[in-house]
C-alpha cells in the first residue's frame, strides 16, 4: 500500500536529512521532487499544488532555517501536511452509532467496487466487537449477489435478511426490503443493520433513484461509499458524484492491497470533504482496517507503522495473556514454553515479512528477504521434543539430552544448539527490556 510513493519520499528526504544547514534552494528542489512523486502516485493535481504550497510556506519560515536539524523539520512538516491530506483527526472516521438501535449502514458504489465483500467484512468487525449485526441483501439486480451475501454471512455467522426468507411477503422493491429488514432487526435485537445495495458499471440516474428511495425508507445513520482504490482518480470522481447525489458520511477504499498508487487515498478527503473510514486490504473477510491518517502518513514516510504493529499484536494476544507474559519477563521465568506460545502468536498474525515491514527503519530493506516460516515449525518441533523440566530450565540441556531432542524432532544437534542459543539471547534481551535499556532502533524522536 503506497509503497512506491513511500520509497520515493524516503529517497528525497534521505538526501535532505544528510545536510547540515538547509538553504532555501535545497527545500525548493526537494519539494519539486515531492511534487513529481505525488503526481506520479496519481494524486489529484490541484491537491498536489495546494499541498506543496502549504509545505513550502511552513518550511521556509525562519525557525526552520535556524534549526539544528532542518532536514528533520521538513519531514515533520510534510508528515503533518500528509496527515491533514489523508483526513486529519481520527475521531470523525468512526461509524456513528444511532441513539436508538439499530444503527443502519448503507453501502453504495459501482458494481465490482467491493460493496458485498465490505458489507460482510464490516459485519464481521462489529461482531468481533461484541455487537449483533445483520446483513441485508438489498441488491436485487443480480440473483447471484444475494447468494454471495448469504454465503459470506454464513462464513462469519451473521444472519442475512433477503427476499429468500421462507414465506417472505414483502413487496418486491429493494427499498421495501431494506425497511422490512430494519423492522426485523428491531424485533430480533440486532443493533447493526448493513445494507448491501446494487451497483452499475457506471453512474446512472436509475441507480441514483433506487438508492435515494432506499435511503428515504431505511433512514441509515451512515451511508458509506465503497470505491476501488485501483481506479485512482476515477474513484475520487465517483466519490464526489455519489456524495453530491446521495450524500455520504464516509468512504471505504477497497483493494488497497493491489498496486494502487495511492492517489485516491491522498485525494478523496480534500476533493470530497468526506473522510476515508476504512480500507480493504484483501479478499478475505478479516481484511478491513480502520483508516488512521496519522499511521498511513508515517508508513508512507518510512517511519514504520508502530501503532499498526502494536494493534496487530494485540488482536492476537488477549489482555490476560499479555499480562501473564509481562509478569514472566519481570520475574525472568520466560521459558521455552513461553517462547513456543510466542511463535504461535506471531505465526497467527500472518506473513512475518508484513510485520517486519512495519518496524521503523525496516521498510524497503527487506525487498528480497523471505522469512523462512519453516524455521518456526522447526523451533516448535524442537521445543515439543523437550521434557517439561527442560522447557523450564535450559541448564539441564546437556549433550545427550540435545541429541535426544534432535532425534525426537527430526532435526540436527546443531539446530538444537542454535535454538537454545537464541533462547538464551532472547532472555538476555528481555532482561535489558526490564532494566529499561532496550530501545527500538530508528524511531525518530519527533512527531
Ligand atoms: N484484493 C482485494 N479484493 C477485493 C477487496 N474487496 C473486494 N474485493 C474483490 O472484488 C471483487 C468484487 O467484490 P464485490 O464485493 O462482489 O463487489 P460489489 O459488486 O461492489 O458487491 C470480488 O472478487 C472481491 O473478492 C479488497 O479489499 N482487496
Ligand atoms: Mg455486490
Amino acid at each position: 500500500m503506497l509503497e512506491s510513493l513511500g520509497e520515493r519520499l524516503e529517497g528525497i528526504f534521505r538526501k535532505l536529512k544528510g545536510r547540515g544547514l538547509l538553504k532555501e534552494e535545497d527545500i525548493e528542489l526537494a519539494l519539486k521532487e515531492v511534487r513529481v512523486a505525488l503526481l506520479e502516485a496519481d494524486v489529484n493535481f490541484r491537491v498536489v499544488k495546494d499541498f506543496i504550497q502549504s509545505v513550502k510556506e511552513k518550511a521556509t519560515g525562519k525557525e526552520v532555517l535556524e534549526s539544528l536539524t532542518p532536514g528533520q523539520q521538513v519531514v515533520k512538516i510534510v508528515h503533518a501536511e500528509l496527515c491533514e491530506l489523508l483526513g486529519g483527526s481520527q475521531s470523525e472516521n468512526r461509524i456513528k452509532l444511532a441513539p436508538n438501535p439499530p444503527t443502519v449502514i448503507m453501502m453504495i458504489g459501482l458494481q465490482g467496487s467491493g460493496k458485498t465483500t465490505t458489507s460482510a467484512k464490516l459485519a464481521g468487525l462489529f461482531k468481533r466487537e461484541g455487537r449483533r449485526p445483520m446483513l441485508v441483501a438489498a441488491d436485487l439486480q443480480r440473483p447471484a449477489a444475494i447468494d454471495q451475501l448469504i454465503t459470506l454471512g454464513g462464513q462469519i455467522d451473521v444472519p442475512v435478511h433477503s427476499n429468500r426468507e421462507p414465506g417472505y411477503q414483502g413487496s418486491s422493491g429493494a427499498a421495501a426490503l431494506a425497511a422490512d429488514a430494519v423492522k426485523r432487526a428491531r424485533l430480533e435485537g440486532r443493533d447493526i443493520v448493513i445494507l448491501d445495495t446494487a451497483g452499475r458499471l457506471h453512474i446512472d440516474q436509475a441507480l441514483m433513484a433506487e438508492l435515494k428511495e432506499m435511503k428515504d425508507s431505511a433512514r441509515p445513520s451512515e451511508t458509506l461509499l465503497v470505491a476501488d482504490a485501483m481506479t485512482g482518480q476515477e474513484a475520487v470522481n465517483i466519490a464526489r458524484t455519489f456524495n453530491e447525489e446521495i450524500g455520504v458520511e464516509g468512504v471505504v477504499l477497497t483493494k488497497m492491497d493491489g498496486d494502487a498508487r495511492g492517489g485516491a487515498a491522498l485525494s478523496i478527503k480534500s476533493v470530497t470533504g468526506k473522510p476515508i473510514k476504512y480500507i480493504g486490504t484483501g479478499e478475505k473477510l478479516d481484511m478491513l482496517e480502520s483508516f488512521h491518517p496519522e499511521r498511513i502518513a508515517s508508513r508512507v514516510l518510512g517511519m514504520g507503522d508502530v501503532l499498526s504493529l502494536i494493534e496487530k499484536t494485540q488482536s492476537a494476544y488477549n489482555a490476560a495473556e499479555a499480562e501473564r507474559l509481562g509478569k514472566k519477563i519481570l520475574t525472568e521465568s520466560f521459558s521455552f514454553e513461553d517462547l513456543r506460545d510466542q511463535l504461535r502468536k506471531v505465526r497467527s498474525m500472518g506473513p512475518v515479512e508484513n510485520l517486519l515491514n512495519m518496524i521503523p527503519g525496516m521498510k524497503g530493506k527487506l525487498k528480497n528477504v523471505k522469512v523462512d516460516e519453516s524455521e518456526f515449525v522447526k523451533v516448535e518441533a524442537i521445543i515439543d521434543s523437550m521434557t517439561k523440566a527442560e522447557r523450564k530450565n535450559h541448564n539441564l540441556l546437556n549433550g545427550s539430552r540435545r541429541r535426544r531432542i534432535a532425534i525426537g524432532s527430526g532435526t540436527t544437534v546443531s539446530d538444537v544448539n542454535r535454538v537454545v542459543k537464541q533462547y538464551v539471547e532472547m532472555k538476555k534481551m528481555l532482561r535489558m527490556f526490564k532494566g529499561g535499556k532496550f530501545r527500538m532502533p530508528g524511531i525518530p524522536n519527533f512527531r
